[in-house]
């Protein structure tokens, strides 16, 4: 039964049953958060991909609304509706998505058929876009033709702008703008690559995407088949001029997308956490695949890009469960304090400590544990070393750079059932799996080697559910198969 899994996220918004990979559509309708992704109804695999939909008025608590694209059996999107925007057209809510069918990628447009966003009308103009108009366009896999798909789109002067992934021969992944003086979204004019990269450091293939307005730069983030890579510059003319360029995280988390809440003047983007378990133990979970929480993203006053969970998610906090500022000299030392699902915070500094750190998910016998170590070398490593003893999920460890050593370091962890979030100084994040055997692999503990380290302000919230509507009953039998 899923309601029995202890590998099943209760916050981070997951599949009702079956499979899940990108966030799709994102868009504040009505006051109401519509998150759409990518959804296998068949089975926890990647398959005949449809859009699934989950609805939040207050980013706290969802609930799963019905599928709301479906391939159509002799259409451009007849293998699947893949990653696509929604867009607020003079009042309107329209979808630009991709059609798979056969070798070949296709634009494809939907209107919203209700104001509950839970119809979608395909166009009879579909795909809108008919060839790709990089020559010759990298052909990367035996299955496509060229890779041509993910759609990004704005407003900007009055024109339409839209981004479409891609990648060309011999040069690496790029991204593709085509504009539009028509609200009707069937005529784009294509106006050249915004940016292309170099192949060997920014990848061959551009996936998903996504050019966001953060004030006095733009934020270009692309996902390359490895990670997500960020640019930050200045965009004229259709093209982005690059000043800093990074991760937007360091693990598994992948096809970014962002969602414009003008009435808090903020991005929110969400991201797929991949399940990072072989297909077999996917299979016999019955549900794979998880989104991040909704990080607002915008730049520190240094100019630096800035990640920060969004934060309406404290209201998801229960009892405190542990408040202490503990300093700890060569030891290990146990919490008093247990949880599947938790937020835990901590401001630490590696006085003299070699290394310091915290174990969560840590069975009673220390046996299962994982292990986030702060080393002098500034690195933050997610040692999964004894996270599990199922040969079926990845052990290997995750790390990301943090700030130097001589100042704290500014943590906030999201624990919830298989899902591990990172964020550090809010600026570097983090996203992992961990799939402990035991249901009582729940303790957490601190550690200091060879030294001293202090763990300020550290606290803990036990976090709640953020689908109270769904009774555990109707999870478990909705998505038997
Ligand atoms: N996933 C979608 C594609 C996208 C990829 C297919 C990224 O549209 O390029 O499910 O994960």
């Amino acid at each position: 039964r899923l309601a029995d899994d202890h590998h099943r996220p209760r916050y981070h918004v997951s599949p009702p049953g079956n499979w899940l990979n990108d966030p799709n559509g994102l868009i504040e309708w009505n006051g109401t958060y519509h998150v759409f992704y990518q959804y296998n109804p068949a089975g926890p695999h990647h398959g005949t991909i449809h859009w699934g939909h989950a609805v939040s008025d207050d980013l706290v608590s969802w609930e799963d609304r019905p599928i709301a694209l479906t391939p159509s059996p002799n259409g451009p999107d007849r293998d699947g509706c893949w990653s696509g925007c929604a867009v607020d057209v003079d009042g309107t809510p329209q979808i630009l998505y991709t059609g798979g069918r056969d070798d070949v990628q296709l634009p494809c447009l939907a209107t919203a058929a209700d104001d509950e966003l839970t119809g979608w009308e395909k166009s009879p103009e579909n795909p809108v876009i008919r060839s790709v108009p990089v020559e010759p366009p990298l052909r990367s896999s035996e299955h496509w033709r060229a890779e041509f798909r993910d759609h990004n789109v704005w407003q900007e002067d009055g024109v339409w702008h839209q981004l479409i992934g891609s990648g060309i021969e011999d040069g690496g992944g790029t991204a593709l703008l085509y504009t539009s003086e028509d609200d009707d979204f069937t005529d784009w004019s294509y106006e050249g690559p915004i940016l292309s990269g170099e192949p060997e450091e920014d990848g061959m293939i551009w996936e998903c995407p996504e050019l966001l307005d953060l004030d006095e730069k733009r934020l270009l983030h692309v996902s390359n088949y490895e990670a997500v890579r960020y640019y930050l510059g200045e965009y004229a003319d259709g093209s982005l001029e690059v000043d800093r360029t990074g991760l937007l995280d360091h693990g598994a988390f992948y096809a970014p997308q962002s969602l414009r809440d003008d009435d808090n003047d903020r991005w929110l983007t969400w991201g797929w956490i991949k399940p990072d378990r072989s297909p077999e133990a996917q299979w016999d979970a019955g549900w794979s695949g998880s989104l991040s929480v909704p990080r607002r993203i915008d730049l520190d006053e240094a100019g630096r890009l800035r990640q920060r969970p969004a934060a309406e998610l404290t209201a998801l906090r229960g009892d405190r469960a542990y408040a202490g500022s503990p300093t700890l000299e060569d030891e290990h030392r146990e919490l008093p304090f247990t949880g599947h699902s938790f937020e835990l915070r901590a401001e630490i500094r590696l006085e003299d400590a070699a290394e310091c750190g915290l174990a969560v998910r840590r069975s009673p016998d220390g046996k299962e544990e994982t292990l986030l170590r702060y080393t002098r070398e500034s690195d933050l490593v997610v040692d999964r070393a004894a996270s599990t003893t199922d040969p079926r999920a990845s052990t290997d460890p995750v790390s990301m750079p943090v700030t130097p050593v001589d100042g704290p370091l500014s943590l906030r962890l999201f624990v919830d059932g298989s899902v591990l979030e990172v964020f550090a100084n809010e600026r570097h994040c983090l996203s992992t799996r961990i799939f402990p055997t035991r249901e009582d692999t729940d303790g957490v503990s601190l550690y200091a080697t060879d030294g001293l380290a202090a763990f300020e302000d550290l606290e803990c919230w036990t976090m709640g559910s953020a689908w109270p509507s769904v009774d555990d009953t109707n999870i478990a039998n909705a998505h038997d198969f």
